[in-house]
């Protein structure tokens, strides 16, 4: 209700120029007044998707001593490099938000901060690799590519930079699942299984229905969410389900049909109780990767502390530079 300022009940003059500045599309900025409630769901969203970042590089990072060839090698390091720079970047539009980065990486350790589900299954084969880029990537662009129009200037500056990275990422596991495709029948049996195991947690990465979604509207409203998780979800099966066939794979999911009235793919049910185990940490490895990470984080101690000296070093010589 508009009560005779002109304000909705409820909501304060500064809510309300906020709400204006987010109808007419321009960015908020880290010095720009925000609700707490703003600030508090970007930093939400952001660490756990930094988080994911970061954990992604684990089951990835478990073929680099065996990828097939040398140019292979070198490919999927240069890919997880760029995983642990995305990190670094979404970790950084974080703090622009007041969050500390020391909060948000022991929030990870100690289970309280989510990361993407799709992080719980493990690599088995070499063709997980490729299904990961494939899916996995795949879905991660529809996502993030509606992210970059989200209001939050710094989140949206770090998805664009990202997303130019993810399409590299995609086309990469795109080509080893089409090298095994069109291999020997083992090879294309093992690309199979890969997609077979891939393709319903890739269909989770978008998140619970539309209806069960609990921030979405108010996400929504705040334009940080662009496009509601069902929306993506059916953009990516459209997107998947030729390329699938154009490598002659098969689609796991019997319920799999093509709609001619609304120009969609319509899939079969989708496990939602797995859904629930897995982002609870349930999954096949679920309790493994914060076990690897933080293992990763206590044994990298010294070189956070030999950096944090070395600037250290730098200020007291600059400061003694400048009084001399
Ligand atoms: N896994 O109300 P909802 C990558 C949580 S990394 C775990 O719909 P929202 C890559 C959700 O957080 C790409 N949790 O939430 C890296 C919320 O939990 P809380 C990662 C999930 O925020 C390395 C609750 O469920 N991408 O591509 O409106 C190698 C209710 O959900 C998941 C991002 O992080 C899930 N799948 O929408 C290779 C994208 N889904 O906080 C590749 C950024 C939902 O209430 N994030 N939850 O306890 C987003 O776009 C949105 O946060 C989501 C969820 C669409 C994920």
């Amino acid at each position: 209700m508009t009560n005779v300022t002109g304000l909705q009940a409820g909501e304060s003059a500064e809510e309300q120029a906020f709400q204006a500045k987010i109808d007419r599309e321009e960015r908020i900025e880290p010095k720009d007044w925000m609700p707490e409630g703003y600030r508090k769901t970007l930093v939400r969203q952001i660490s756990q998707h930094a988080h994911s970042e970061i954990v992604g590089m684990l089951p990835e990072g478990n073929w680099v001593t065996r990828a097939p060839s040398l140019k292979r090698k070198a490919v999927l390091l240069a890919k997880i490099q760029d995983e642990a720079g995305h990190g670094l970047y979404l970790y950084s539009a974080a703090e622009t938000l007041d969050a500390s980065r020391d909060e948000m990486t022991e929030a990870l350790h100690d289970g309280r901060a989510k990361y993407s589900s799709i992080f719980n299954y493990p690599t088995l084969s070499w063709a997980d690799i490729g299904a990961i880029g494939w899916l996995v990537d795949g879905a991660a662009i529809v996502n993030q590519v509606a992210l970059c129009r989200c209001s939050y200037g710094p989140y949206a500056r770090a998805m664009e930079r990202i997303c130019k990275e993810e399409s590299f990422h995609q086309r990469q596991g795109y080509e080893i699942m089409m090298v095994l495709a069109q291999g020997t029948p083992e090879q294309k049996e093992m690309a199979q299984d890969a997609l077979n195991r891939w393709w319903g947690p890739a269909l989770m990465m978008f998140g619970p229905h539309d209806s069960n979604s609990v921030h979405s509207s108010r996400n929504m409203a705040w334009k940080i969410k662009r496009r509601s998780n069902d929306d993506l979800r059916q953009q990516f099966i459209d997107m998947t389900v030729p390329q699938a066939e154009y490598l002659d794979l098969s689609i796991p999911d019997p319920d799999l049909t093509w709609n001619e009235e609304t120009g969609h793919y319509e899939v079969g049910p989708i496990d939602w109780d797995e859904f629930e185990r897995v982002v609870k940490g349930g999954g096949p490895v679920g309790r493994e990767r914060i076990r690897d990470r933080r293992r990763a984080w206590e044994e990298g101690a010294w070189v956070r502390e030999a950096a944090l000296a070395h600037a250290e070093k730098r200020r007291q010589r600059k400061m003694q530079a400048a009084a001399e």
